[in-house]
């Protein structure tokens, strides 16, 4: 199998959201390791890199007043042919099924015997969990994945639920999530002090889109059990419109406990100064903000739902409680929070588990090896 530096196109959501900021790194990664990455979206991705060997083309969506909604996934589709024939691509990595799958088997037969695109789609979230159980979703994602040269996933649990909600029948490889740190930009006091963290106080960190399935109303429960026992900040890292939540925190009393910020891209520097992560999703493939915090040796605390126990294990890398248990989760953040060496010896093994099993080196390989494999067919 040659080892030439690969032309490929990655597809995402450009918005905050676990997807966009996965393919965002990989592109990175792949730029770094020699390949030419070209981004096609109809904004530029939130986290995409700089640098040589990374390109952006904007998908344009004109507005007709015939169309009640506007179409994206034709515009989509033409972009990709055009890039794909332009630039000599080998393939096509789209990321979230919706509708970008689609768009690539279009754009794939728009370019008929010119040029053989392979198209590796790779499923997210909520393209299974919930579009795949939508009968006016549900038969083209099938459709889309029997046409991909390849088809991925980021979790063994969503492995599973593709198959049982969709029935594909052809083989989906597990690559989980990646995370690589990068060098935070100022130090962890300063940033407790930005946040008003008092030295006293610990922090708890949550990162999410706010959608109705991150159900920041357990999270607000949460913090309300917590209250009266500990003394501690919550600071939340939100990836929309964060007036609304605002309001529900003062309604509740706890905006003496809650600090919101909204579409933050220095990371790192809030991984790294806080003490514990806190999600009560009631759904997750993955959950790649518990992996950003295991990546700083930050154990969480979250519901054992989707793949969240494959990221983190329960008592051993972060804590764990049954879904809606929030009694159960409060009681354990309160004796994590108690104990600042059972703590750490937990942020340690974390970082550990995400070194050796979701680092960029564990997993870029992966990526790398089944591009070659689908090029060489
Ligand atoms: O639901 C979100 O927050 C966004 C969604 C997406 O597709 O962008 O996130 C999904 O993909 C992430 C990266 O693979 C996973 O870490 C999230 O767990 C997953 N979200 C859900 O399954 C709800």
């Amino acid at each position: 199998m040659s080892d030439r530096p690969l032309k490929l196109a990655l597809t995402c959501y450009p918005s905050v959201g676990g997807s966009g900021i996965l393919a965002s790194e990989l592109g990175e990664e792949l730029a770094a390791r020699g390949h030419e990455v070209h981004f096609i979206s109809y904004e530029q991705p939130f986290r995409m890199p700089d640098g040589p060997r990374v390109f952006f083309h904007p998908v344009v969506v004109n507005s007709y007043d015939l169309f009640k909604h506007p179409d994206y996934t034709l515009p989509l589709s033409v972009k990709m042919a055009e890039v794909a024939k332009q630039h000599a691509l080998d393939l096509l990595h789209v990321h979230y099924a919706v509708p970008h799958a689609t768009a690539a088997i279009l754009a794939r037969a728009m370019l008929h015997e010119e040029h053989r695109l392979r198209i590796i789609t790779t499923l997210h979230g909520t393209d299974t969990t919930l579009l795949g159980r939508d009968p006016g979703y549900g038969p083209a994602i099938r459709h889309a994945l029997e046409n991909s040269d390849a088809i991925t996933t980021v979790s063994e649990f969503m492995r599973a639920e593709t198959v049982r909600l969709l029935g594909v029948q052809r083989p989906i490889e597990v690559i989980h999530n990646f995370f690589e740190p990068h060098a935070p930009s100022h130090r962890r006091d300063e940033i407790r002090r930005e946040l008003g963290v008092a030295p006293d106080e610990a922090l708890l960190l949550h990162l999410s889109n706010l959608r109705p399935l991150k159900r920041i109303d357990l999270l607000l429960d949460t913090v309300a059990l917590l209250r009266p026992r500990l003394a501690f900040k919550l600071a939340i890292l939100a990836g929309a419109d964060s007036a609304q939540l605002a309001a529900e925190v003062r309604r509740r009393g706890l905006a003496d406990r809650v600090v919101i910020r909204e579409r933050v891209s220095e990371i790192e520097d809030y991984l790294q100064a806080a003490d514990l992560g806190l999600f009560t999703s009631e759904m997750e493939s993955f959950c790649l903000s518990i992996l950003e915090l295991m990546s700083v040796g930050v154990p969480s605390a979250a519901f054992a739902v989707g793949g969240i126990p494959e990221v983190t294990h329960d008592g051993e890398t972060g804590v764990l409680a049954p879904f809606g248990d929030t009694a159960t989760l409060a009681a354990k953040i309160e004796a994590l929070l108690r104990d600042p060496a059972r703590r750490a010896a937990l942020g340690a093994a974390g970082r550990a588990r995400a070194r050796e099993k979701f680092s960029a080196a564990a997993i870029v390989p992966r990526y790398e090896e089944l591009y070659r494999r689908i090029v060489a067919t």
